[in-house]
């Protein structure tokens, strides 16, 4: 059963309590990412319950794919996931969903779907552009449902490349568009590429901008994860005036060769 979800979810009255700090605002702008230790905790039975729900309903339509991104193997995809789900459906207007969008977002946001996923298998870097051009800012609210480290799956984020016109992430993105080629180009395996680590436990939520680059390793035993995403009402006015755009990094050679 799909359930009533409004697309134009602008404006609806938040209490400040639920408002991000200053300071939350600002490392999320700075590094493109955020953490919220136990947002969700005292809702987590209700949550994983959801989950499980669909994913466990063998009359569910599910997507299963073995995309290059994930080197090949299985992941199944649920799109538009909280919207069939009697149980996790309100989070939409969770006031903690809210607060977390108006202050990242402003006044002017749209509900951009949601989805469920299971993993496994690994994801190689990337950014998010899956119907939201780079010029369009977006965020996305995750919920993993098992207790994640960087030995089992936990995503990884690279600080600042969110920057999306900057030399530094559109070198990165240059890079990592054909994963084999990492080990060539950097002299590392993608797993050794500089990033942070998320830890995360159930009820954590972590947020970061589509556009921040990211991944996950060694994590292929059935991950669960949730994501509700939304985005800017208006492509392009969130960024303020429009950015210069740096070209990535040339290549060269060392002396000799
Ligand atoms: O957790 C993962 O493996 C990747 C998640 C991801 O890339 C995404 O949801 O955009």
């Amino acid at each position: 059963m799909s359930q009533a979800i409004n697309p134009e979810a602008t404006a609806v009255p938040v209490d400040s309590r639920y408002l991000l700090s200053p300071q939350q605002i600002h490392y999320f702008d700075t590094f493109g990412y955020l953490k919220i230790p136990g947002l969700f905790a005292d809702d987590i039975d209700e949550i994983v319950g959801g989950f499980e729900d669909l994913f466990g309903n063998e009359e569910q339509p599910v997507w299963e794919t073995r995309e290059a991104l994930h080197g090949d193997e299985r992941r199944v995809i649920i799109p538009g996931f909280i919207e069939q789900s009697p149980r996790l459906a309100p989070l939409q207007h969770d006031p903690r969903v809210l607060g977390v969008v108006q202050s990242l977002i402003g006044p002017e946001y749209k509900w951009a779907s949601s989805d469920g996923n299971l993993f496994y298998c690994e994801s190689y870097w990337h950014s998010d552009m899956y119907s939201a051009p780079l010029q369009h800012y977006h965020v996305k609210l995750s919920f993993y449902l098992d207790d994640l480290t960087g030995q089992n799956g936990a995503i990884r984020l690279i600080p600042g490349s969110h920057f999306h016109n900057q030399t530094f992430a559109r070198t990165l993105l240059r890079d990592f568009n054909d994963p084999a080629k990492i080990t060539e180009l950097f002299g590392v395996d993608g797993n050794e590429i500089p990033s942070v680590t998320i830890e995360s436990k159930p009820g954590d939520l972590i947020i970061w901008n589509f556009r921040t680059i990211h991944g996950s390793y060694n994590g292929g035993e059935r991950r669960r994860l949730f994501s509700l995403n939304f985005g800017e009402a208006t492509p392009g006015t969130h960024d303020g005036p429009a950015q210069t755009v740096y070209d990535p990094y040339p290549y060269r050679s060392a002396p000799g060769n």
